[in-house]
């Protein structure tokens, strides 16, 4: 993402007013305060107060300037903060975005790539291997370990679900999000490595469950993740893994679910992208293989080559081609079927190469050359269907009239999207038989008492250009969001119960009006687009038109100035811009007849059962199967299966867009706390009381503006009560164990504190002074 669409990212976060948090009052910060200040380039720069004047502050910045600065844009910087930053950010004694960011930067120069926000793990990719953070012994140290006892880890997340389990006979879920290569995929992979050493037993056989599950990962890696502008093992589906467990501990089964396989890469790539890695894998296959399917170098095939990316830097082909057959045959994928997978594999490529010129009747099409013919050839080889049955599917349709049947000719460009549209079917379908086989391969555990839900789900998307796919994904974070929202919400009024302090107040902003503007039965999008879908002489345009009317005045849907048919939501992350033109065709869901009979007349087995034929009735019906409808309902099946179970959030971050370590750029990372919730879990705690601290912690800190109720023997909570009244402050809270502050109130108690250190500074100066 270039830095310009940064900063309309970063614009839109901060136009939301549900997203900014506020906190420090102004008549806190005096002069000598140590403040952060917005910036332009670091987002926050830190300083300290010269002068004051009216509402405006004259600020020495730590980079050498002087600037003025309306007080409301300040927020005080707390100067006793260790230098190695701290573990939770609920230790933060002023829960702002300068100091959740100056914290997590902190941290991360020292490798320190976990924090806590409460119970919400904040992981930031360190973009190099840091084995000691994951070997045997690490894993040994977790087993068992308080949460909090040990640093920040997803292994302590990962122990916490599994203990919460065993001991409470619950479900848990560990929901990792984060944008594209921020370390979803890498942290989920650990997830489930800890949790099979915690659950793992060995067998006889050697080949367990919790290796089966752990050899998932490579095989769905090599068919579903491909390098993309911003990870080179970009995952291009979501995944749900469900870890059973029997009553003794010990994974007994898993359930795999995915999520919208981004089906349109397998045709069309650009620079400087990838195709599927298995495309790459099976042409660095040994040599036989690559002969018995007729295939060489990546640059021969139009589904590669239309970018001029093959190779993967620490990536070796050939190597992960072995690797992904020896998880294929641990999985107990046979070599039958090994065989049949990859013959697919290589039948697409050679569609691809597939080329039509004009035929001799008008809009038709014919092969176009003897190399295309060779192609159709070979695809139709590997297949094991007809090859003229092959170029008939490609090049003709079939109209079914009341008189009679007629083949009507396609001409090129028709042709062309005909074999595309054939190679994302049978690809899509063949990731499915996968998924499939590898959940009858791991095995259910009927008997099962618990489970644990690992996702591994793409997070909020804007970009250039958004489409249907960025919608469904956005759409999918906007209801993680509203999980995410009230389990936060619902852990901070725990921590007041126990506490025993009063929450009635506490309010959040929700985002069901963004959720009913996408998924209301009737009258959402998705209805809307379904409809649309289902009128002939609906186009994009006029589907725009029905959103423009219908939404009018909706609070969460704008018309751009000058737009035709693009339309925007403002989502709980910013607002993103859509272009409808692919709406209406990316939402069919419908694999052309001829296609449907051409493969399941294959004589493979696996390719026909691939396409086991329709029903009567399915294939008269000339209703459409709705993509977005489809999704909707997985989305609230895993929503139901998630509001069942108890949650675990990880928040990956990525640090910079260059893949590189040791790199911090604030605006980043600013941008990603904020759509990631992370800030709006700091928002949440903002409106109650944003500061926590022990009778303890706070004497140690306030002691000083009170000393004369220390006098004698004193009871911490009493003394606690004691200063606050005498500073005057009302409306905190005094709990079980805890100090409970409202937004400023710290800053408040700080500045009176900086106040009585200067004053007796000036003091010991007099005295000084009038020794000598
Ligand atoms: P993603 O899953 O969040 O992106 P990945 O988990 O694939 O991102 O991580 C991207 C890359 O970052 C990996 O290939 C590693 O090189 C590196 N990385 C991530 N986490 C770690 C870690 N803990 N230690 C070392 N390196 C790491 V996407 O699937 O694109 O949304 O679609
Ligand atoms: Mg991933």
């Amino acid at each position: 993402m270039g830095l310009l669409e940064y900063l309309k990212r970063y614009f839109y976060a901060w136009q939301a007013p549900y997203l900014r948090i506020r906190m420090g009052l102004p008549e806190n910060i005096i002069v000598g305060s140590h403040i952060w200040l917005g910036d332009t380039e670091l987002v926050w720069i830190d300083g300290e107060v010269l002068n004051i004047n009216g509402e405006d502050a004259e600020i020495q910045t730590s980079d050498g300037k002087r600037v003025v600065a309306n007080l409301g844009k300040l927020y005080p910087k707390d100067m006793d903060a260790p230098a190695a930053g701290v573990d939770d950010m609920t230790k933060l004694s002023y829960l702002h975005e300068p100091g959740v960011l100056h914290n997590l930067e902190t941290r991360y120069e020292i490798n320190e790539i976990y924090t806590y926000t409460g119970n919400i793990l904040i992981a930031i990719n360190p973009f190099q291997s840091l084995p000691h953070l994951y070997d045997a012994y690490t894993m040994k140290r977790y087993k068992g370990a308080p949460v909090g006892e040990l640093s920040p880890h997803v292994f302590a997340i990962a122990d916490s679900a599994y203990r919460e389990m065993i001991t409470e006979g619950k479900n848990n879920s560990i929901l990792v999000s984060g944008e594209s290569g921020a370390g979803k995929t890498e942290t989920t992979k650990m997830l489930m490595r800890y949790l099979a050493y915690l659950g793992g037993h060995s067998t006889a056989e050697g080949r367990t469950v919790e290796k089966q599950v752990l050899e998932s990962n490579p095989v769905l890696e090599a068919f579903g993740n491909a390098k993309t502008v911003r990870n080179n093992n970009s995952s291009r589906f979501g995944k749900f893994v469900q870890i059973q467990f029997d009553k003794y501990g010990r994974i007994s089964g898993a359930a795999i679910r995915t999520y919208l396989l981004e089906k349109s890469r397998v045709c069309q790539i650009s620079d400087p992208e990838r195709n599927y890695h298995c495309f790459y894998l099976l042409c660095a296959a040994p040599l036989e293989e690559r002969e018995k399917y007729k295939l060489g170098d990546p640059k021969l095939f139009h589904y590669l080559n239309q970018s001029n990316c093959y190779e993967l830097v620490g990536v070796n082909d050939a190597h992960d081609y072995l690797t992904t057959k020896r998880a294929m045959d641990i999985l107990g994928i046979s070599q039958s079927e090994q065989d049949s997978i990859f013959r697919i594999v290589a039948a697409i490529l050679h569609l691809g190469n597939i080329k039509f010129a004009k035929g001799e009747e008008s809009d038709s099409s014919v092969v176009e050359d003897e190399e295309s013919k060779f192609h159709l050839q070979m695809t139709a080889k590997l297949l094991m269907c007809d090859p003229f049955a092959l170029e008939d599917a490609l090049c003709k349709r079939v109209m079914i009239t009341p008189e009679e049947i007629i083949k009507r000719t396609l001409d090129p460009i028709a042709a062309t999207v005909s074999r595309d549209g054939l190679a994302k079917t049978i690809y899509s379908r063949l990731f499915d038989w996968l998924v499939d086989k590898i959940n009858v391969s791991i095995g259910q555990d009927p008997t099962s008492k618990c489970l644990i839900g690992v996702l591994d789900i793409y997070g909020f998307e804007s970009f250039k250009t958004n489409s249907f796919e960025q919608f469904c994904i956005n759409f999918t974070n906007e209801k993680l969001q509203q999980h995410f929202n009230q389990h936060v919400f619902k852990m901070e009024q725990e921590e007041y119960t126990r506490e025993g302090i009063d929450w009635s107040y506490l309010e959040f902003v929700d985002n069901q009006d963004v959720l009913d503007l996408i998924e209301k039965k009737p009258g959402g999008i998705i209805a809307l687009l379904d409809e649309a879908c289902m009128f002939p002489k609906s186009t994009y345009e006029t589907f725009s038109q029905k959103l423009y009317q219908t939404f009018k005045d909706h609070k969460r849907f704008i018309k751009p100035k000058l737009a035709r048919s693009n339309f925007t939501i403002v989502h709980y992350a910013g607002e993103v811009q859509y272009q409808s033109d692919q709406f209406l065709d990316k939402n069919k869901d419908y694999v052309v007849p001829e296609h449907q009979d051409l493969l399941s007349a294959s004589n493979c087995a696996f390719v026909s059962g691939l396409f086991p034929p329709l029903s009567e009735d399915k294939a008269k019906s000339s209703k459409f199967s709705s993509i977005g409808s489809r999704f909707k309902l997985q989305l609230q099946q895993l929503m139901e299966t998630l509001n069942s179970t108890e949650p675990h959030y990880i928040r990956c971050v990525k640090p910079n867009n260059l893949l590189k370590p040791s790199i911090f750029e604030n605006m980043n990372v600013m941008q990603q706390l904020r759509s990631g919730g992370v800030l709006e879990a700091v928002r949440i705690k903002c409106a109650g009381y944003p500061t926590h601290r022990t009778f303890h912690d706070f004497l140690t800190r306030f002691h000083i503006l009170a000393p004369e109720v220390f006098q004698g023997s004193f009871e911490e909570k009493d003394t606690c009560r004691k200063i606050l009244e005498k500073i005057g402050l009302t409306d905190y809270q005094i709990g079980e164990t805890k100090v409970f502050l409202r937004a400023g109130q710290m800053a408040e108690l700080d500045a009176r504190r900086a106040g009585v250190f200067s004053k007796s500074a000036t003091i010991i100066q007099r005295q000084s002074k009038a020794h000598t």
